[in-house]
């Protein structure tokens, strides 16, 4: 019986140890065996390589993270769809497997319809009434939309105005592009634009895309130039054209379930990184920009520029889809963003 107790006893107090060594503390800060407090590891994911502007944006995100909350979390940078393509990573934040990610708002229209209204083709006139319009409230209030789906959505970042690419042939006009089989990214808006250009649209992720191209399997996609020339798509790609048909925004988020686990403090941090480091990296795109169309004509490419009679038989060509999805995005918001829009384009 003695023996029973003091082996009772014993068992106790090595779970009241442990508990000392590596329980919890106030503030849900768990601790190591050193009595340090352990780090918080935040696990960021993207489709892009390290040399995308979207990488410098998040390797900015990393050091005032990391600096501001002196050590306290550790931010992971994963590249190259590492963890996955935009789609399953945005499931993970959704579970609370992953922490952040920055997809382009193409895909998150599987999550809330409302992101689509900033893929309709030809919406922003140019970069500074994008940014005007989307950090303020209508921004916001898209955002907003994805906190009952898990996730939280902090700042809008760039990826830039998207360029058509092919193997085929020079495209100066929609007649040019009939029949082409060209990748999309995985978004209604996007399909039904290509095919009212009279293109063969197939949507695929990110993360497959230069093996299909390479394999010949699609003819062409589009992307902003700094992608195609830093995924280096000229080695398998001749011709780009310079049509700004999409705007497409990235929308750098974070797991709720994560999220709501931190201090108002932390979470404060965090967001107001996102933004700062929001506002470089749309700088460093908008730079690294400039010299894009030269470094893909040195690289081989035929690079195509549109006369404004062209664009407009573009815009023209496209202008049904508005009215095509005005029921799934909503009217109200369509013409709340086309005021805006109309508001700072002066
Ligand atoms: O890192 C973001 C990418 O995963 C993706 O959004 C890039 O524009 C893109 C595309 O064409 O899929």
């Amino acid at each position: 019986m003695l023996k029973r107790i003091a082996a009772l006893l014993m068992a106790t107090s090595l779970v009241l140890l442990l508990a000392g060594c590596s329980g919890k503390t106030a503030g849900n800060q768990q601790t190591s065996s050193t009595g340090q407090p352990q780090k918080k590891i935040i696990k960021v994911g993207i489709g892009l390589n390290e040399k995308s502007p979207q990488y410098k944006g998040l390797e900015k995100f990393k050091e005032m993270v990391e600096k501001g909350s002196n050590g306290r979390f550790e931010v992971q940078l994963y590249a190259n769809s590492q963890l996955g393509d935009d789609v399953k990573m945005m499931e993970a934040l959704r579970m609370g497997t992953q922490e952040m990610t920055c997809p382009s708002t193409a895909p998150i229209a599987g999550l809330s319809k409302k992101f689509m209204v900033f893929d309709l083709p030809f919406l922003f006139p140019n970069e500074k009434v994008a940014d005007q319009v989307l950090d303020g409230p209508v921004g916001q209030k898209i955002l907003d939309s994805l906190t009952d789906k898990g996730i939280i959505g902090l700042a809008y970042w760039e990826n830039g105005f998207r360029q058509l690419t092919n193997n085929k042939r020079e495209v100066k006009t929609p007649a040019d592009l009939k029949g082409l089989k060209i990748r999309t990214m995985e978004n209604p808006v996007h399909l039904a634009t290509f095919r009212a250009l009279g293109a063969n649209p197939t949507p695929m992720p990110f993360g497959e895309l230069f093996t299909a191209m390479q394999q010949g399997t699609i003819d062409g996609q589009e992307n902003p130039l700094t992608t195609i020339y830093l995924q280096k798509f000229y080695e398998v790609q001749k011709y780009v054209s310079l049509t700004n048909h999409f705007y497409s925004p990235f929308v750098f988020m974070i797991s709720k379930k994560f999220w709501d686990g931190l201090s108002k403090e932390d979470q404060e941090l965090i967001k107001k990184a996102a933004k700062e480091a929001g506002a470089f990296q749309r700088q460093y795109n908008r730079e690294q920009m400039k010299q894009m169309a030269d470094n893909l004509r040195k690289a081989g490419m035929v690079v195509t520029e549109l006369t404004p009679e062209q664009m407009e038989e573009f815009r023209k060509a496209t202008e049904g889809v508005y009215k095509q999805f005005e029921n799934e995005i909503g009217k109200d918001l369509i013409e709340e963003v086309k005021a805006e829009i109309a508001k700072y384009n002066k």
